[in-house]
């Protein structure tokens, strides 16, 4: 009796679970996996309550999530298509390996796109929507290092010719080459999305697809079904920004948006996640964000061995593989396979007897069938109500055989031999005879062919070509009235910071009967620290879906309003979304017809420093905007200590070559930059967008000087002449943002105490000093017999007398890369090193760049031009409170 128990024990329990199945069965057949799911939660609801402690999982099985019977059939002909796919590889191919046999070390890619083919070709054949014919077109990110791939599409379409082709890699070659990835700055008819760093892909795609939807919500645009695809890679989900902002896309139910990721298993050093399995990691960080997960793991040939696994041993097989050992599978032969997958158990070596090795070896991935990759793309663009991610299993380089498919090695081959290339050539079947395959030539079939034909027809049928970037709107019309007007006029003895000033200008703009509509104030959590909650009620915050709660301030004046309609973009702690928004809205001139003028106002420490590559990425899209980095200077913002208080942006900002930046002193200044920036970006139609610093010092603003509006734009003009032209001590001061106040202060000691007649100056952009300087010099260099060109700063000072001195709340490099088009050297103070937290009199003391600093930097000048004797220096050292063994503020 003993012997036997557990075994009727075992047995019971399999009768048990059997009762349970046929029930289930039945609720399937007659209630459908809506039931089913209602039966299940409630089950789960009331195991919990009895006390049962349930395992929690987020993946399903380690197969298709679409069952082979909810297939729906192949809309295509899968041979023409698979011809076309061929052509497409080989050129893909041959345009990286010839590229590097002409210029060896030039780079690119192959192993990618030979993964991803089956993706892109599906897409393009029946799901990627252009633009023509008045349709509103899908948004796609392609990802970046497949763009042999997509440069090879274009080229059989014949929308890139073979010259370009030739040179990719080599754009500078006469005639135009093909830049290495998705750049629309160098490609701006082609690209429309730069993803080659890793991870701006997938967020800037995510936001993209809520801002059309804003666009929408806004009336701006027709609701339309577009889609936003971004294609990214297993390995390249390690970024944070790739996964990051993955909720936002759920909880705004964006079914506008699918990502698909090619799921080859392998980046560029080796296996993803050798020791598990990246598909079941992904499926359970994307559906326990709430995301419609679509797994497309194997072929159609599993499809009847999996109808054979009854008892789901195959299906347990196929989730205890890890991925190393599946990419081990794809470099090995079909006998390695049945041994090490299939021989771990006979009943399971029963199932594939019927194969041969070559077969076994050949059974085709989700992601390399085309079948399988429709479906998959059909569920995810017919999902309503969620995000749809399909994760597709692929072998990297796919068809490279010998030459690299599956090995570690493969990303970065970029050189076949002669044999490798033949086998290349045959295993796809590319009509190029024995003698012309070593040369490797570009393959385009005629133009009256079935490939040809087809691929037009169905490019047609879609709206045309993809990617394609086209400007699509019109000018903005500038007719500001007096919109700016108050700001020239001076704050009237009223003091105010630049932040509050450009508060008043946007809500101002918002008002502006033609512009009004078009801004899009976008802030990260710090509404409140600017002073802009006014805003939060003058024309609402944006959410989908309204609001469903009543605000716990709803009787107050500037109640926290959110609504569908709302303008501005509230995006929480998060600069990286909050940016990526920025270039959806700045790029929506291209994207879709729509001239939207974003203001992003951030806290100026978390600008370039923690999203530069981001704002890179726009600055390559050519996108469009004021940037306004706010509570910004070393010493200007006071109390907040090394990690807040911002000293370097204005210097992080200058290489970004569209990149226009100013450190506005006053609220005239503002006005005119503002204004200025309007018009040259939406009404002139430049590809440039504005970094400005805004800080929260308050202080008085001056009525605006007469002719000073050139100055202002270009960087430089006097604020404020000397009252004494005529002192035989003379000298240039030159203030920028809040330290402009301090060098206010030190004309007057200057004046007074030591009789030195100077002149200040507003520097509001040392940017554009430095950039027409070399632009000058450059021009002067390349026409040496013409009349040279002089830059704007040295047209302006030339003939300024006495020393120069500069002071501004940013590195002293500003001042010095300007200091060579001067008459004279230029003497700068700055804020290099790290930040404190202590007010702003301690903190301009310790960075040295307060009034009784200028002053002393002005007199140790006139010292060092034998003007003034060295004792005079050092009484004023005294007389200025100012101790010289102070520690230096750069190292401390
Ligand atoms: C931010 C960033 N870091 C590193 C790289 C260099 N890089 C280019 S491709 C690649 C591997 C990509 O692997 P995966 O995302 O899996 O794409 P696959 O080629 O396998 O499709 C790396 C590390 C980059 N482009 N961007
Ligand atoms: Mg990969």
């Amino acid at each position: 009796m003993r012997n036997t128990a557990p075994t009727d024990a075992a047995q019971l329990e399999a009768l048990e679970t059997r009762e349970w199945l046929d029930s289930l069965d039945d609720v399937i057949r007659h209630g459908g996996s809506a039931r089913v799911g209602r039966l299940l939660r409630d089950l789960g609801i009331h195991a919990h309550n009895n006390g049962a402690k349930l395992p929690f999982t987020a993946n399903t099985p380690y197969v298709n999530t679409i069952h082979p019977s909810e297939e729906l059939p192949y809309p295509g002909s899968r041979e023409v298509e698979r011809r076309i796919k061929s052509l497409v590889r080989w050129n893909a191919m041959a345009m990286v390996v010839r590229a590097n046999r002409i210029e060896d070390g030039i780079g690119g890619h192959i192993s990618t796109f030979a993964s991803s083919a089956t993706l892109y070709e599906v897409g393009y054949n029946h799901f990627f929507r252009g633009r023509e014919d008045g349709n509103e077109g899908d948004v796609i990110f392609f990802q970046g290092h497949g763009s042999p791939g997509i440069y090879s599409r274009a080229f059989l379409e014949g929308r890139i010719s073979q010259a370009q082709l030739e040179n990719f890699r080599r754009e500078l070659k006469p005639g135009g080459g093909l830049s290495s990835y998705p750049h629309p700055w160098l490609m701006p008819d082609f690209w429309e999305f730069p993803t080659v760093s890793m991870g701006l892909g997938p967020i800037m795609a995510i936001y993209q697809a809520r801002f059309n939807r804003y666009l929408e919500d806004r009336g701006l645009k027709p609701k339309t079904d577009a889609k936003v695809w971004a294609f990214l890679g297993d390995g390249e989900t390690d970024e944070p920004e790739s996964l990051g902002a993955i909720t936002l896309a759920s909880r705004e139910k964006l079914d506008n948006l699918i990502f698909v990721i090619n799921c080859n298993l392998q980046r560029l050093d080796g296996p993803v996640r050798g020791n598990g399995q990246i598909i079941q990691e992904l499926e359970a960080i994307f559906r326990g964000a709430g995301w419609n997960v679509i797994k497309c793991i194997w072929g159609a040939e599993w499809d009847d061995l999996l109808e054979k696994d009854t008892d789901g041993l195959l299906v347990k097989r196929m989730g205890d593989v890890v991925d190393g050992e599946y990419q081990k599978m794809s470099v090995e032969s079909g006998a390695y396979i049945r041994k090490a997958f299939w021989g771990v158990d006979p009943r399971l070596l029963e199932m594939v007897k019927h194969l041969s090795d070559e077969q076994l070896k050949k059974l085709t991935l989700g992601g390399h069938d085309p079948g399988k990759v429709f479906n998959a793309f059909k569920r995810a663009t017919e999902t309503k109500g969620m995000p749809s991610v399909v994760l597709a299993r692929t072998v990297k380089g796919y068809g490279m055989g010998e030459s690299g498919e599956g090995k570690n090695i493969t990303h970065q081959q970029k050189k076949l031999n002669d044999d490798e290339v033949r086998a290349f050539r045959t295993r796809f079947g590319i009509p190029i005879s024995d003698d012309e395959v070593a040369q490797t030539p570009f393959y385009r079939p005629a133009e009256d062919s079935t490939e040809m034909r087809y691929m037009r027809e169905r490019r047609q049928a879609l709206h045309g070509a993809v990617p394609k970037r086209q400007v699509r709107s019109t000018p903005v019309r500038v007719e500001f009235g007096d919109t700016f007007e108050e700001f020239h006029k001076g704050t009237e003895a009223r003091k105010a910071s630049t932040t509050m000033v450009f508060v008043r200008m946007l809500s101002k703009l918002l008002r502006d009967e033609h512009i009004g509509k078009l801004i899009v104030p976008i802030v990260p959590d710090e509404a409140r620290t600017f002073g802009m909650e006014a805003l939060f009620r003058q024309v609402g915050i944006y959410a989908h879906e309204g609001q469903k709660y009543e605000p716990v301030d709803r009787d107050t004046l500037l109640y926290y309003k959110e609504s569908e309609d709302g303008q501005i973009l509230e995006e929480g702690i998060n600069e990286a979304g909050s940016v990526s928004s920025f270039i959806a809205a700045g790029t929506a001139y291209a994207t879709h017809g729509i001239n939207m003028i974003p203001f992003f106002i951030f806290y100026s420490m978390f600008g370039f420093q923690r999203i530069g590559d981001l704002i890179w990425a726009g600055a390559d899209m050519r996108m469009k905007g004021f940037v306004m980095g706010g509570t910004s200077g070393r010493t200007t913002l006071n109390g907040e200590g090394l990690q807040h208080e911002d000293g370097q942006s204005h210097v992080l900002a200058l290489p970004v070559p569209n990149c226009q930046s100013y450190d506005p002193a006053f609220a005239y200044e503002l006005a005119v930059i503002v204004e200025d920036g309007i018009k040259r970006m939406y009404a002139d139609r430049e590809d440039i967008f504005y970094y400005l610093t805004v800080m929260n010092e308050q202080y008085e603003h001056p009525p605006m000087p007469e002719g000073v509006t050139d100055g202002i734009l270009k960087g430089l003009y006097v604020c404020k002449p000397t009252s004494k032209p005529k002192a035989k001590l003379r000298a240039q001061l030159f203030g920028s943002g809040t330290i402009l106040t301090e060098t206010l202060k030190a004309q007057q000691i200057l004046e007074e105490q030591y009789n030195v007649g100077a002149d200040v100056w507003s520097v509001t952009s040392y940017v554009n000093l430095y950039r027409d300087g070399h632009a000058c010099e450059r021009w002067n260099r390349l026409h040496p017999a013409d009349k040279a060109r002089v830059p704007y700063v040295t047209q302006v000072t030339k003939d300024a007398p006495g020393v120069f001195v500069a002071a501004s709340d940013y590195l002293k490099v500003l001042p010095d890369a300007i200091d060579q088009w001067l008459p004279k050297k230029l003497h700068a103070l700055g804020t290099d090193g790290f930040g404190r937290s202590d007010t702003r009199a301690a903190l301009r003391d310790f960075f040295e760049v307060d009034a009784r600093f200028i002053v002393l930097s002005t007199l140790y000048a006139l010292q060092q031009e034998k003007q003034i004797e060295p004792g005079v220096v050092a009484k004023a050292i005294k007389d200025l409170g100012i101790n010289p063994e102070k520690p230096n503020p750069a190292i401390s």
